[in-house]
Order: structure tokens, then C-alpha cells, then sequence
């Protein structure tokens, strides 16, 4: 037995599942996950001493590669100061400088520690502010682990086939309407049934959680527009696409500015950090100005801002985001020339350094085509490529991501190894 199984087995037996977070648990390519020794650049390097080329990136945060050391340095710096006061630092003001500078539409940001936090809060806010209570989300659209946004919800919820999770009481989810993305004809709809009674429209502006997937023209501006006409908020969920696809996230690109946005990942540098920001009128509801109340121990915590910090300064230092997008694009053209070679034609996603395959022909427009794409040949796929030394999301419905340490070479040999695997299918 090697050393990941004997820890799998260990920790089977006082962790819940054997992981801290259920996709981890390679359910959905089945076997047994790998457990990490080290990481460094675009290379993890597992406890038996196997190296992969890492398509994952912490699921996101790792933009630079896997400890980068200008990262590393601020996080010494910082710790040499302390780990964290319980009051404010000013490397929280820096922060939040740096974001709304970043990030067009936020004018006033709050640091929370994690995604689920940043989406909880902000729906929070939205019906705060609104005085409504029913929230619009869309099917296969992933917000973290919020009670009200747990209702056909993507990522590990869907591994399991179980969107609405236990424990979620139906009275909770009654106040969460779903609709496919991409569907403006359905969101008008429900507008037009409950639009004075919705407080917000929560979206991923590009889902990235049953796989990765792009709006059709005008959809974004579309929901933009209808929750202007019912007063009600638009809120992007930008944890995964803000500081990725663009500095300024989705946003930027389809110039719409969202009332609330919600970030984490990159921003944290590899520490747990979330954050939401937006107008400030919106935003002053808060406590301690207003009576949305939101708080948190760790929020804002030093070492993570100044991780977070330095991240963000390497990102604009070496021009990130061009450099992503030359990568992005060799791996979008490798796959398909790959595909073609072995005579297939998958239908393959990407926007600047995201990405997603799915095992069909058909586009992907939102959930039900996502979820026809073929499980078993990505299944086959995943743990081909890890015996050839590449490390691809253990699931369908997650999505890829390029950081800013993979080389041609890496992604030559990653295109090399996927020609292979196609040909076998
Ligand atoms: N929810 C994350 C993927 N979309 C997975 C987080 C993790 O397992 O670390």
C-alpha cells in the first residue's frame, strides 16, 4: 500500500469522507485521492514522491504557481509582526485599496475568510437593503455552502447528485428561485411572477462549477438590465473569475457593473480570504454603519493581506494577465489539434487561463447540457492523464487552470499526453 492510501485509510477513519472539502474525495473519478507532499510552480509533488503538472491551482488561488516566492517573502515579513490582532492593520487599508482599484464597479469592499462567507454575506446585504426576501440563482451555479444558495447547486453538490443538500430546511430554499443559465425567456418569467419580491440575482458571470462554460451574447447585460427594472441587485460571484480572466474580473471584460461582487481566492495568495465589495451606498448598510449585521475574528487578518498583496503586485509587475492568455491559448490549440488527430471533437471552453472539457459534441449552454457530456470518458481521461504525470480536476464539473509558472513545455507535454488518451477512448 502506498503512503497516500495508508493516509486515506487514516483519515477515513476521523475525517469525515477522508477529506476537509467533498471533491477531494475523487468520488467522481472514483479510487482514492492522492495526498501532496510539496508544490512548487506549475509541479506538485505527491507523499510517494510522483510529480504532476498541476491543472488545479488550489481550485483557483495559485494564479503565480505554487509558491511563488515573492509570496513567500511577504508572508515571512509578516508573521515576523505577529499573525493577527483582532483589530485593524494597515495592510486591511492597502487591500481594500487595491481592489477597488482593480475592480471597476466596488467602491467600498469587506475582507471576510472564505467564498462561502463573502456569498453569504452578500445576499445578507442584498435583502438588507432591499427590505425583499427571494433570491434568483441559476441551476449549476456553485456559491459555496450557503444554506439559501445550496438548491441546484454545482461543484461537490453535483458530484453527489444531491443538489439540495440534508439539512437545508425547505422553508430556506422556498426563497431561492432557480432558472438555467443562459435563459433570459425564463428569468423574465419569474420576474414577472415574483420581480418585486426579489432581492437580488446571484450569478457566477462565467460558471465554472459543472464544468466551465461561457454566456451567450447579451446574457450578462440582459440580467443586468431586468434587475435594474425591478430595483432589484445583481450580484457576480467572482470568487473564481475576479483577478483571473481579467484584473477586474468578468466585469471589466463585458463592462456591466454589478451592484455587489463577490472574490476570494487569488486575493488571498494562497491564504483563506474572501472578500465583497460594491457600491457604497449598498455597502454602508453594514454594521457597523448600518443594520445588516456581518462580522469575523480573522477577517482582514494580516499575514493573509499581505499574501494577498504580493499576489496581486506580482500579477501587474509581470504584465500576468497577457502572459496567461499566450498560455491559455497554446493549451486551447494543443487540445484541439489533439482532438483532431484522434478523431474527436469535445467541446472545449476557455477564457484566458480557465478552461473546461466536456465529453460531448453538443455546446454547453448551462446545467442539463453540461450534464450530457459523458462522465465515464472523463473519468477514463482524468486517470489517464495522472499516469502520464498531469494533474486535471478529479471531477467533470469543476473547471482547469493555467498559472503564470507553466511553460510551453508543460503545456506541450500536457497536449502530448491528452492526444494519447483521446486515441484511446
Ligand atoms: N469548491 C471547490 C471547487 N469548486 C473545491 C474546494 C476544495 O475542495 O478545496
Amino acid at each position: 500500500m502506498n503512503r497516500s492510501s495508508q493516509l486515506f485509510k487514516r483519515a477515513c477513519q476521523v475525517i469525515p469522507g477522508g477529506v476537509n472539502s467533498p471533491v477531494r474525495a475523487f468520488r467522481n473519478v472514483g479510487g482514492e485521492p492522492f495526498f501532496v507532499q510539496s508544490a512548487q510552480g506549475s509541479h506538485i509533488t505527491d507523499v510517494d514522491g510522483r510529480e504532476l503538472i498541476d491543472y488545479v491551482g488550489t481550485w483557483g488561488p495559485a494564479i503565480l504557481g505554487h509558491a511563488p516566492q515573492t509570496v513567500l517573502q511577504a508572508v515571512h515579513q509578516a508573521i515576523n509582526h505577529g499573525l493577527g490582532f483582532g483589530i485593524p492593520t494597515p495592510a486591511e487599508v492597502d487591500m481594500a485599496e487595491t481592489i477597488v482599484s482593480w475592480v471597476p464597479s466596488v467602491q467600498k469592499v469587506r475582507m471576510v475568510n472564505s467564498g462561502t462567507e463573502a456569498t453569504m454575506s452578500a445576499i445578507r446585504l442584498a435583502r438588507g437593503y432591499t427590505h425583499r426576501s427571494k433570491i434568483l440563482k441559476f441551476e449549476g451555479c456553485y456559491h459555496g455552502h450557503v444554506d439559501s444558495l445550496l438548491v441546484s447547486a454545482g461543484s461537490g453538490a453535483l458530484t453527489f447528485g444531491e443538489p439540495d443538500s440534508a439539512g437545508v430546511p425547505r422553508e430556506f430554499a422556498q426563497l431561492t428561485l432557480t432558472v438555467p443559465y443562459n435563459d433570459q425567456e425564463a428569468v423574465s418569467q419569474v420576474f414577472a411572477q415574483y420581480g418585486n419580491d426579489i432581492a437580488t440575482v446571484i450569478v457566477e458571470p462565467y460558471p465554472g462549477n459543472a464544468g466551465f462554460y461561457l454566456p451567450r451574447n447579451g446574457f450578462l447585460e440582459f440580467l443586468r438590465s431586468i434587475t435594474e427594472q425591478y430595483d432589484s441587485l445583481l450580484i457576480f460571484d467572482e470568487v473564481m473569475t475576479g483577478f483571473r480572466v481579467a484584473p477586474g474580473g468578468v466585469q471589466q471584460i463585458h463592462g456591466i457593473s454589478p451592484d455587489l461582487t463577490c472574490m476570494g481566492k487569488i486575493i488571498g495568495g494562497g491564504l483563506p480570504v474572501g472578500a465583497f465589495g460594491g457600491r457604497s451606498d449598498i455597502m454602508d448598510c453594514i454594521s457597523p454603519l448600518g443594520p445588516v449585521y456581518q462580522a469575523g475574528t480573522l477577517s482582514g487578518n494580516p499575514v493573509a493581506m499581505e499574501a494577498g498583496l504580493a499576489q496581486l503586485h506580482e500579477l501587474k509587475r509581470l504584465d500576468g494577465y497577457a502572459r496567461l492568455e499566450q498560455l491559455g491559448a497554446l493549451l486551447e490549440e494543443g487540445m484541439k489539434q489533439a482532438m483532431q488527430s484522434s478523431g474527436h471533437s469535445f467541446t472545449f471552453y476557455r477564457s484566458g487561463s480557465m478552461f473546461g472539457l466536456f465529453f460531448t459534441e453538443a455546446p454547453v449552454y448551462n446545467l442539463q447540457d453540461a450534464l450530457k457530456a459523458d462522465k465515464c470518458l472523463y473519468k477514463k481521461y482524468f486517470w489517464s492523464m495522472l499516469e502520464q504525470g498531469i494533474y486535471m480536476a478529479p471531477s467533470p464539473f469543476e473547471t482547469g487552470f493555467i498559472s503564470l509558472a507553466h511553460t510551453e513545455e508543460d503545456i506541450e507535454a500536457t497536449c502530448r499526453a491528452a492526444e494519447k488518451v483521446f486515441k484511446s477512448l
